[in-house]
């Protein structure tokens, strides 16, 4: 049996779908984690959002002791300020997927610095929370079929 993906989201994505619609759209968090099940072809999931640095850090910790098979992560505006969460992520040994609903670099300069994408495996922007399940397929992708309990 395959061992989790783990997708991270960082802060203010629990409000996902209730402000700048026309940036993120209207689809709710609680609705883009049904999208990644739906796209994980039998493989579990944790899915999880917070708002603090150190509960992400130590959610990529875990994801490192579980032997997680990869990393999805939308760490929001810690992507441009954690050297924390890049340092944690470096620990992992798996695929890691970044991920951003909008394209950050159309955006202002100070989106477009990312720490997260110097040791991400793959970078997804600008697909919108459609994004998700696609990054979801590309890993499944990457880490191969889904093992059955012998
Ligand atoms: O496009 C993305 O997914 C971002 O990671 C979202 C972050 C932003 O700081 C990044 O530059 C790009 C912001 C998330 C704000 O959360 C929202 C809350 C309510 C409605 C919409 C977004």
């Amino acid at each position: 049996m395959s061992k989790p993906i783990y997708i991270l989201n960082g802060p203010n994505l629990n409000r996902l779908g209730t402000r700048e619609p026309e940036i993120y759209g209207h689809t709710t968090l609680a609705e883009v984690e049904v999208m990644c099940r739906e796209a994980a072809s039998g493989h579990a999931i944790v899915f999880r959002q917070s708002n603090r640095e150190y509960e992400i850090i130590d959610w990529v910790h875990e994801a490192i002791e579980e032997g997680s098979s990869g990393i999805i992560i939308n760490p929001a505006a810690f992507t441009f300020t954690s050297m924390a969460i890049m340092d944690a992520l470096k620990m992992f040994s798996g695929p890691i997927i970044e991920l951003h609903i909008s394209n950050i670099h159309k955006r202002e300069p100070i989106y477009h610095k990312s720490y997260v994408s110097l040791v991400a495996t793959a970078v997804i922007a600008g697909l919108g929370t459609k994004g998700y399940p696609v990054a979801v397929g590309a890993m499944v992708e990457m880490i191969g079929p889904r093992l059955a309990k012998a």
